[in-house]
């Protein structure tokens, strides 16, 4: 065994283990507000015994940290079962909403947090919309973290500069950008982006419930789709990841049957796992498919669901031209 064995994890996360800032997707509903730092308030407001008002010195004097979480976009509102592969990992700068919650100190009747943007406009035919979001108080407390910064940069503009909300474990749309107001409700606030859309129905189930956390999955990096590779020992990789900690990821090459992949451990924050396979193969087309299963016991569905197994085609040409 040596540099290279398959059977010695690589204790190192790999390249792009975060996200480069260019590389990442951007999904805005209603463009992106022009913001004056200068001019820019953060309130938490509503069934609070001390209402908020935050400038950005404020907010940038609180005390900071990092928190490197997945960030998967849900995809389109209207077409909930579509695969995506809008997911990064991302390295955010801020601090726990719970440091400016304890400072509110929410009543007893507050059950809701209500994340407002500083986005305004229209979207599927609903004029004068903000984009808001909502989460149970003891999530919002336990969870989300405000971030001014991303991979050690300020927030870019279109990346909700400059501060937004994170919510680690769950999908995108709930990561508010332009945060401008906290306001704690008793009921969940009705709204095209919180009742209406980003909704789905489990399968089983007949009330729909809001998209937040995110499902097990996995998508194979390499060899990228219709590659054309040397014959031989080659190693397959990707990365998975759920709301909790993934504990297997299997790969079934040419349809075959499911070989465990090695997989690396989720460390203390809540990122993707790396996964890799050495496999040799003939010259050919081949494919390979990769099926994650995560600590709730939860597996990626057959194909027809947004986080169906993934599956890539590529071929072994018996000689391939270089140069
Ligand atoms: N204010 C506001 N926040 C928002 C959105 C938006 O349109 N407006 N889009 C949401 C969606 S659907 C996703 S996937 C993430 C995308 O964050 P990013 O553009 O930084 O990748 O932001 C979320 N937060
Ligand atoms: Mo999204």
């Amino acid at each position: 065994s040596g540099p290279g064995d398959p059977s010695h994890a690589d204790p190192a996360p790999g390249p792009d283990f975060v996200t480069p800032v260019d590389n990442l997707f951007v999904r805005s509903h209603m463009g992106v507000p022009e913001i004056d730092a200068d001019t820019w308030t953060l309130t938490v407001e509503g069934l609070v015994e001390r209402p908020l008002r935050l400038d950005l010195p404020a907010v940038l004097a609180l005390p900071a940290g990092h928190l490197t979480a997945v960030h998967e976009c849900f995809g389109s509102p209207f077409r909930p079962d579509v695969p995506t592969r809008a997911v990064t990992n991302v390295e955010w700068t801020g601090f726990p909403l719970a440091a400016l919650l304890d400072r509110a100190a929410p009543l007893p009747a507050a059950r809701h947090v209500v994340f407002e943007g500083a986005d305004t406009g229209s979207f599927h035919g609903e004029d004068g919309l903000s984009y808001v979001k909502d989460l149970p108080l003891e999530t919002a407390h336990r969870a989300v973290f405000l971030a001014h910064g991303m991979n050690g940069a300020p927030l870019r503009a279109r990346h909700g500069h400059p501060l937004r909300a994170v919510v680690p474990r769950m999908f995108g749309t709930n990561s508010v950008k332009w945060l401008t107001r906290i306001v704690l409700t008793d009921e969940r606030p009705e709204h095209l982006f919180t009742t209406t859309f980003y909704t789905r129905t489990p399968p089983g189930e007949d009330t729909p419930r809001p998209v937040r956390e995110v499902d097990v999955n996995s998508k194979i990096l390499s060899p990228a789709p219709d590659a054309e590779l040397l014959p031989g020992t080659l190693t397959f990789r990707g990365r998975a990841w759920s709301a909790t900690e993934v504990t297997r990821v299997e790969l079934s090459v040419d349809g075959g049957p499911w070989e465990p992949a090695t997989l690396d451990a989720l460390g203390a924050e809540p990122t993707w796992q790396g996964f890799s396979l050495r496999r040799t193969l003939r010259p050919g087309p081949h494919t390979v498919r990769s099926r994650a299963t995560d600590t709730a016991g939860r597996v990626q569905p057959p194909p027809g669901a947004r986080n169906s197994v993934h599956e890539v085609s590529f071929s072994c040409p018996s000689h391939v031209l270089r140069g």
